[in-house]
């Protein structure tokens, strides 16, 4: 146990090294050794599901099943600065119950020789059947060595739910994350006729899969650009309909994505004329679409 333990810090200190912001080992729990993501360790009471749905990020989630009623879960121990502040987040997806009928999460502190310190409060799942991402901002207390991360089912001799993307950071070295990006962005029809509407499709795709935004803004004869929510939105594809307009009448759009880490990214503007015969986009970035 103690070996295992000593094992991971060392590692954690080696990854940090490398990634100076995300401190928390697989916490999308892509990888598993014997039944256990790699990583965390498996308490007593607890069974768990390398599940492939659902599925916030990645091919893989964490269903945690308890065998009686005792809370129980896995675990990661994660060195930490006394005194510095730190966020905890991690996407809950709860299917017995919200609260203590659910899933959540805790930190527990040790001091250098392990012994136990204190422990925050618990965060639960507050819906269910339904990804939410819940977090916890902590301070590491003053005799603080390590941080014991836990993520843990409180539902009673049951499947309380699932649980991915496990983030643990300071608050001063947040992780940089991906952006967005935009993989394509197309119109039906191409060339609307006078006071014929048009769809645009946008395919937004982020590589950790924090999305949390994208909309289209269009400007009709360079007035004011106006906002649109997407119609639908079906996994990563967004689709927006600006209404017909009249001939010759020039509309101008451009799309934004957003994620949850705060990247904020933009499509190139696209122009038409409508019913005219010259149709143009440019581009103001070179390195978007
Ligand atoms: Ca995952
Ligand atoms: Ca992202």
């Amino acid at each position: 146990m103690h070996e295992n333990k000593f094992f991971w810090l060392a590692f954690i200190i080696l990854f940090h090294s490398i990634n100076a912001q995300e401190l928390c080992i697989n916490g999308s729990f892509e990888e598993w050794a014997s039944g256990v993501p790699t990583g965390w360790q498996k308490e007593s009471g607890i069974n768990l599901t390398q599940s492939t749905d659902p599925v916030y990020h990645g091919s893989y989630s964490v269903g945690l099943q308890a065998t009686s009623s005792s809370n129980s879960g896995i675990f990661q121990d994660i060195l930490v600065q006394p005194g510095d502040s730190y966020v905890f987040k991690v996407s809950l997806y709860g299917v017995f119950g919200t609260g203590t009928e659910g899933i959540g999460f805790l930190i527990s502190w040790y001091d250098s020789t392990e012994h136990f310190i204190s422990s925050t409060s618990n965060v639960y799942n507050n819906s269910q059947n339904v990804w939410e991402t819940d977090s916890a901002i902590v301070k590491a207390p003053q005799n603080a060595h390590f941080a014991r991360l836990r993520i843990r089912c409180y539902a009673n001799g049951a499947l309380g739910g699932y649980c991915d993307c496990a983030s643990f950071y300071n608050v001063n070295a947040p992780p940089e994350g991906s952006p967005p990006q935009f993989l394509y962005i197309t119109r039906v029809p191409e060339f609307p006729l006078p006071e014929e509407s048009m769809d645009i499709l946008a395919c937004v795709y982020d590589a950790d899969g924090d999305l949390s935004a994208c909309s289209l803004f269009y400007s009709i004869n360079y007035a004011t650009w106006l906002a649109l929510s997407p119609d639908t939105a079906n996994d990563s594809s967004y689709f927006f309909h600006i209404g017909g307009q009249s001939a010759g009448s020039f509309v101008r759009y451009y799309l934004l994505a957003a994620d949850y880490g705060g990247h904020v990214v933009y499509s190139d503007t696209f122009v038409l004329q409508i019913g005219g015969f010259s149709f143009t986009a440019y581009f103001e970035e070179q390195d978007l679409i």
